[in-house]
């Protein structure tokens, strides 16, 4: 019997797709105060205090910066619990999440 009696006609590349990750975005508001800001992404996001601080300064001067990105429901349930805290405090702070290309 030859060799390629035993080889593969086809060889099946298995696609195990990476699901896709999702940013997290900090938008700007008039009302929430800056430091509230601060504590929030530290305290959802486990962002430094320099980081916090930095991220919570970029959305109040361009009106949006991405916070952290993550999986899809990591994401969601990160930017919901962060968006529901300030509702709490009567504040209008939101974060929203989108897919990364
Ligand atoms: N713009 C808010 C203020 O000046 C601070 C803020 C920054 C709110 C980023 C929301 C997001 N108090």
């Amino acid at each position: 019997m030859s060799d390629s009696a035993l080889k593969p006609k086809t060889v099946v590349k298995p696609k195990t797709e990476r699901p896709k990750l999702h940013k997290v975005i900090l938008v700007n508001d008039d009302y929430t105060p800056r430091g509230f800001v601060v504590t929030i992404l530290q305290g959802e996001f486990r962002l430094s205090e320099d980081q916090a601080n930095r991220v919570m300064i970029t959305a109040h001067q361009k009106g949006s910066c991405v916070v952290s990105v993550f999986p899809r429901d990591v994401a969601e349930t990160k930017a919901a619990r962060a968006t529901d805290a300030g509702r709490a405090k009567g504040y209008p702070l939101m974060f929203t999440t989108e897919p990364e290309e």
